[in-house]
């Protein structure tokens, strides 16, 4: 595989509806698309990096300047026999894992359509479906958030997850549980709480939550197995796990029971598939996270999330809960069983209209060699 040339967008499309987490709301995204054209087909990757640097260090920006002056540089021309070769011959570039993701995926986008098969069967997936779950931003009142949750609900998404930060925590999870006493439901902290707030936290334990995701800071790996010993809720962890060593140290360390697998987060397809191979071997169940992305991120999400191990829903929900329209058609739905069907075409499967990412784009560039 040859990448001859690379295009470079950044996108700003406005959200559906708002989406507040502890670090803030967000009305729309700001993005950056990845195109890669060799051997006469083309492929497509999202780096899932966002204009401010609240989730992560990334942002728009850094991306930007990383995957112009730096990766490009390093993958323009080279010929690779397997996209796994391409994360570690990015090793000289240190951190910038969403910027290397964004071009890994696309590249291993690039090798599943010279094949000729699904991405899905490229990485290993076993299975046609997944499972799908929401992630519900921090809203203006209790009532609307309990509304918000039986919408979703009538959807069919098999489970709920509800953002909190300090205010907005027990209240909103007790809300959620004495309305839908059964529903499968989690809290997201995004690093919102410190470890002196241990006592706090357990009282989450009374609403039979599947998991409590990263409730302390991104690198506090130690406090976290302290937290998990006083609570019954299994932790997850989110954003502390940047690398597979990163999530060999926090499982040694009894840091958490379960953990979300971005790809953007880890730097893309071949370091996501050794963390799940090696939770898998812990017995550390995973799940897909979300960035709240386009129909391209969300396609490459879909077929990840095929691989056995992802055996707790993810945040891979459908399309209109996002953008309307998406940049790509037709969109990706929901059943009423709450399973999204992996996309079954070439590589990511799913059809890009050029003249909607035109459109949304707002700053463009092409590298060649
Ligand atoms: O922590 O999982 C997160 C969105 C943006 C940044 C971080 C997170 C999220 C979500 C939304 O929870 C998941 C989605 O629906 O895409
Ligand atoms: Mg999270």
């Amino acid at each position: 595989m040859v990448i001859e040339r690379i295009e470079l967008r950044v996108l700003r499309l406005p959200l559906v509806r708002f989406f507040e987490t502890s670090f803030g709301r967000v009305d729309d995204r700001t993005f950056m698309l990845v195109r890669l054209d060799g051997g006469g087909l083309t492929a497509w990757g999202e780096c899932v990096a966002d204009q401010e640097p609240y989730y992560g260090p990334e942002t728009v920006e850094t991306a930007w300047h990383i995957t112009k002056d730096f990766l490009a540089p390093l993958v323009l021309g080279v010929p690779f026999a397997h996209p796994r070769e391409l994360f570690p011959s990015l090793r000289r570039v240190r951190g910038h894992r969403m910027a290397k993701a964004a071009v890994e995926m696309a590249a291993w986008d690039l090798h599943a359509r010279q094949e000729g098969r699904p991405l899905a069967a490229v990485l290993g997936g076993t299975r046609a479906r997944v499972a799908s779950g929401v992630s519900i931003g921090i809203q203006d009142s209790l009532e609307q958030l309990v509304e918000r949750v039986g919408a979703e609900l009538a959807e069919g998404y098999q489970r709920v997850k509800i953002k909190v930060k300090p205010g907005w925590d027990l209240e909103a999870a007790a809300a959620v549980r004495t309305r839908f006493d059964s529903v499968p439901l989690m809290v997201d902290a995004n690093a919102a709480y410190g470890p002196g707030d241990a006592e706090h936290l357990a009282g989450f334990d009374a609403f039979g939550l599947m998991m409590i995701e990263q409730p302390l800071g991104e690198d506090d790996i130690r406090d976290h197995a302290v937290l998990q010993r006083r609570l019954s809720t299994p932790v997850c962890l989110d954003e502390s796990i940047q690398s597979v060593r990163l999530g060999r140290d926090a499982i040694d360390a009894g840091a958490c029971r379960i953990i979300n697998i971005k790809p953007g987060r880890l730097g893309g397809y071949a370091e996501s598939i050794r963390l799940h191979d090696l939770c898998a071997s812990r017995g550390v169940p995973v799940w897909h996270g979300g960035m709240l992305e386009s129909g391209i991120g969300r396609a490459h999400n879909l077929h990840l999330s095929s691989l056995a191990n992802f055996s707790l829903p993810g945040d891979v929900a459908a399309s209109r809960r996002y953008y309307e329209p998406d940049l790509i058609d037709p969109p990706i739905e929901v059943a009423s069983d709450g399973t999204i069907p992996v996309p079954d075409g070439p590589g990511i499967g799913v059809h890009v209209i050029e003249e909607r990412v035109e459109r949304a784009t707002i700053r463009r560039l092409e590298l060649r060699r």
